[in-house]
């Protein structure tokens, strides 16, 4: 075992008994959302998953260790400290080990600590990916990389449209990532259920998402697999109000010259500004609806 991982008594005994595990990151919990709801989503989050029969398992960096399975009291450490915990992506791990420094895990960081624990299925909120204007800025988010490399199966609500939808899908063609719509076949858009774009597959039940990944694991064919889960219909927001949101959002990072890590976390705290409550509680909604699928495809894989 890798000599930096570290995996909670709980998620460690699942694992050995076969039983299910399902991965969730930490900068949902440090960067995505505010204090103190933040924290009581992410055991929220947990709940969820184990009442459809899974083990969770948080993760993310403290004192330099790989955590793989957080306690509530390392959540409420993560939640209360927010963006003073450093957003660690695949290029900040070295030097935070190093340090033996604290850090909140990207799509990308979740997905590396899970495949060295043995976890296979992950579930978030919305992932990185090609930001708009990524023609002049190359703003491409090391998410979609990662998918392209690692074994876990992805479970989010889409993406956000502060992302360039069409080029993101094209990235993850040439990349190889299977993208599937889980009871659709558009990509759904986080807030919203519709984007316009269509999904490479569309998949009906837990069943079948197992089995098409467990064909790619055992086929050995490195990468993820992207499923995305549509909001539910009742917490979704009306398209016109939540782009108009985003496009603000978007205005003010550029004047604002916004760069770099910093961009997602800049455009969803604005989104949410502009956007009063309603975007935090359709966030919440979401990430619950994805555990339940999670929790209910790990056990079958
Ligand atoms: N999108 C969301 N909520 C989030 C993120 C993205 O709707 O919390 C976070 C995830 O951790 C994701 C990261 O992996 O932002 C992507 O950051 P970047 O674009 O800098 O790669
Ligand atoms: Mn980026």
């Amino acid at each position: 075992m890798n000599k930096f991982l570290s995996i909670s008594p709980e998620v460690q005994q699942a694992l050995d008994e076969g039983r299910p595990v399902v991965a969730l990151e930490s900068t949902i919990i440090s960067h995505g959302m505010p204090y103190p709801q933040n924290v009581e989503t992410a055991l929220r989050v947990e709940q969820t998953i184990r009442d459809n029969g899974a083990v969770p398992a948080t993760i993310a960096i403290i004192g330099g260790k790989l955590k793989a399975g957080c306690t509530p009291e390392e959540i409420e450490y993560l939640g209360k400290k927010g963006k003073d915990v450093t957003k660690a992506s695949r290029r900040d791990l070295p030097v935070l080990i190093a340090r033996k420094a604290d850090g909140a895990t990207t799509v990308t960081t979740t997905m590396i600590i899970a495949a060295m624990a043995g976890i296979r299925v992950f579930a978030t909120g919305g992932i990185g990916g090609v930001h708009r204007g990524a023609e002049t800025t190359m703003d491409i988010s090391a998410d979609l990389e990662e998918l392209a490399m690692t074994p876990v199966m992805v479970i989010c609500a889409g993406a956000k449209s502060i992302l360039d939808l069409g080029l993101t899908l094209e990235y993850l063609e040439t990349k190889g990532v299977p993208v599937i719509g889980y009871g659709t076949e558009e990509l759904p858009a986080f807030y919203t259920r519709h984007s316009g774009f269509k999904v490479d597959y569309r998949i009906d039940t837990p069943q079948e998402l197992a089995a098409a990944f467990r064909a790619k694991l055992e086929m050995g064919l490195q990468g993820g697999m992207l499923v995305t889960n549509p909001i539910p219909e009742e917490y979704s927001m009306p398209p016109e109000i939540i782009n108009r949101a985003i496009d603000e959002a978007i205005e003010e990072a550029v004047n604002q010259g916004i760069r770099g890590k910093e961009t997602t976390p800049f455009l969803l705290a604005k989104v949410k500004e502009l956007t009063g409550g309603d975007s935090l509680d359709a966030n919440i909604q979401l990430v619950l609806n994805n555990a339940r699928l999670a929790a209910l495809t790990a056990r079958e894989l």
